[in-house]
């Protein structure tokens, strides 16, 4: 990767009021804001400030394909906390980036897309790649700036910025391509930062009190914990009140999997632990949580969100407190400072719970000590369908003459062998929601999933982005082989740009995650589920990466060690092909699925 070595001259913003051209005052804008790297795919409709990219120390890092450089927008943003950039040429470029823009608003991503569109002296005329570029983002920005005269392009060009990070998630910069030309007079502006705040007194006050009288308090840490950077926070809030602490639905990095309080995430595929612990809690702190619908479903069995206990909900998002849960308490505030306020005004004060401190220690230990031996034991799923599909595997043989794995075993296996310090990325399919019980981590910035918008094909170019924002870090992707093939051509931006990161791809020949939904609803009827493909390895290694082939239980954990190895030492890239079963874990959608009615006797089979 060609990182910018640049010169502090390049990275000095002029100042004052001053003649410059527009794309002057763009590139300008985007060094105040302290832009070093952007992703995308080059353009004529940019291609005046892209000139002048390099002297003002941004490197440009060129993609496969635009909906990729989002995503590594996106995972640069949530590595890094700063500022994930992305950029394309108007029309089709831009279009291409709808997706993952959508998924960067899901997680609050502080992502600026830049979009250059048609000039204005043709626009409505239906010329070559015209579109009105505004509407499509219209639902995954949280602000779209469309400069409306060449001297207002740093104004608002520095309003997306601050949007981005004020109302965390992406912001659009849309300038019609003519505007780029010119002279201007303008000052580049400096950017403002938002302070948060503990929030407001009366609620601290309410929300001291109902702590101060609960006799089960629990913590759920949310990515507002994550972003925020305020686990040391939440960390001496929990300690303060003996309380455990889970994990939002995939946030498993919102608190360290080594601390005696740490209890696992919530919702699909989250830990047995957190949830029979959380059904007992009598006030609940959502510190830094929008509570998303899906993050709470019922999960192995259990209905476990307590509905009769109180909720104190903490966002920096004033419109999310209350919206899907009903809340005693709502802060509005940084999960940080809330944080620490409420501990302060926890300081001096007898709580409820101050007398059963060892008391639930103790079941907070026993109830991790009994998930983890569960955990230890579920080497493969039981239910009629996988054992049908393990029993067919037993007479099978891999392309490279090997076995077919337990997804769970595997999934076991590369959480012994994750490296320090590991930055991970999931994308969307069965075994990467199974993998949400196997991945942990010490610190937050961590952990990277398709969060709501679920998109298949996210994990890669995600922790690729990510990786450019902390070449230090091991970074990790899981992806199931249909979500791998729609992302796998980024590979090639690894090896063209010198990225290294590991990719690991469960390959169990189906559209595994929508397959157990026929399962489970549709009777075994399957339509379009299966995959036959060629070797992922081969196909990685055809690109000019590394590939390994897993097909023995006991080369999981060696494959990722050697492929973690060639990344932080060589740089290199390696994708893990590893073979699996077509075993599946539990459905996704039970919530909203139902069992077939049909009317027609055409159909009538069909239920
Ligand atoms: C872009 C996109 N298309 C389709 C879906 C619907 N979908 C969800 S999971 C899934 C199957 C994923 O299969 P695979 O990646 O092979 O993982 P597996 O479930 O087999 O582990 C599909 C098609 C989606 N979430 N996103
Ligand atoms: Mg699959």
């Amino acid at each position: 990767m060609s990182t910018s070595s640049a010169s502090a001259d390049a990275r000095t913003v002029v100042s004052g009021v001053q003649k410059m051209t527009p794309s002057e005052a763009f590139v300008e804008t985007l060094v105040a804001n302290g832009v070093t790297e952007m992703f995308g795919i080059m353009g004529s409709a940019f291609m005046d400030a892209m000139d002048i990219f390099a002297p003002a120390g941004i490197t440009l890092i060129p993609v496969v394909h635009e909906q990729g450089a989002a995503h590594m927008a996106d995972g640069y943003a949530r590595a890094s906390g700063r500022h994930g950039m992305v950029i394309g040429q108007n029309g089709p470029g831009i279009s291409n980036c709808v997706t993952a823009i959508a998924a960067a608003y899901w997680a609050h991503s502080p992502v600026v897309i830049i979009t250059p569109e048609a000039g204005t002296g043709t626009i409505g005329l239906g010329g070559f790649q015209e579109c009105n570029q505004l509407p499509m983002f219209q639902e995954f920005t949280k602000y779209q700036g469309h400069v409306t005269h060449p001297a207002r392009i740093a104004e608002y060009t520095s309003r997306c910025f601050e949007r981005a990070t004020n109302d965390m998630g992406p912001t659009q910069l849309n300038i019609p391509r003519d505007y780029f030309y010119g002279e201007i007079t303008c000052e580049i502006p400096q950017p403002v930062e938002l302070e948060r705040g503990a929030g407001g007194e009366n609620a601290l006050d309410e929300a001291a009190d109902l702590l101060a009288k609960a006799k089960f308090p629990v913590i759920l840490s949310g990515g507002g914990v994550v972003m925020g950077d305020a686990v040391e926070e939440c960390k001496a809030l929990a300690e303060r009140l003996g309380a455990p602490v889970v994990n939002s639905y995939q946030h498993n990095d919102s608190f360290p999997a080594s601390h005696p309080l740490w209890c696992g995430p919530l919702g699909y595929q989250g830990s047995k632990a957190g949830m029979k612990l959380i059904s007992q809690a009598d006030v609940v702190i959502a510190l830094g949580s929008r509570l998303g619908p899906f993050g709470t479903l019922p999960q192995h069995g259990m209905d476990y969100w307590p509905k009769d206990a109180k909720i104190i909900q903490i966002d920096a998002n004033h419109k999310v407190l209350g919206l899907v849960k009903k809340i005693s308490v709502g802060i509005c505030a940084d999960a940080g400072a809330a944080a620490t306020a409420l501990v302060g005004r926890l300081e001096n004060r007898e709580l409820a719970c101050d007398a059963t401190k060892q008391e639930r220690a103790q079941k907070i230990a026993d109830e991790k000590a009994a998930w983890e031996k569960e955990l230890d034991e579920w080497t493969h799923e039981k239910d009629p369908y996988s054992l049908d599909v393990i029993e067919e595997a037993k007479s099978e043989q891999t392309f490279s003459g090997g076995q077919y794995l337990h997804p769970r075993q595997v999934l076991r296996e590369l959480e012994k062998a994750m490296p320090e310090d590991v930055m991970v990325s999931t994308d969307i399919g069965n075994i990467n929601a199974v993998a949400h019980s196997y991945l942990r981590f010490e610190k937050p910035r961590s952990f990277f999933a398709p969060m709501s918008f679920g998109n298949c094909g996210y994990a890669l170019p995600t922790i690729i982005g990510a990786k450019v924002a902390a070449p230090h870090r091991p970074a990790i992707s899981y992806a199931g082989d249909g979500a791998w093939a729609m992302s796998m051509v980024e590979v090639l931006t690894c090896v063209r740009e010198n990225i290294g990161v590991t990719a690991v791809v469960f390959h169990n020949r189906q559209w595994g995650a929508e397959k157990k939904n026929q399962v489970e609803f549709y009777n075994r009827r399957f339509v379009a589920g299966e995959l036959e493909n060629p070797s992922f390895a081969e196909i990685a290694r055809s690109m000019g990466a590394e590939g390994i082939v897993v097909d023995k239980i006991e080369d999981v954990g060696p494959a990722l060690q050697r492929a973690i190895d060639m990344q932080m030492k060589e740089n290199k890239t390696c994708v893990i092909e590893i073979m699996c079963t077509r075993e599946l874990g539990d459905p996704f959608r039970r919530d909203a699925l139902s069992k077939p009615v049909r009317l027609l006797d055409k159909y009538k089979d069909y239920v």
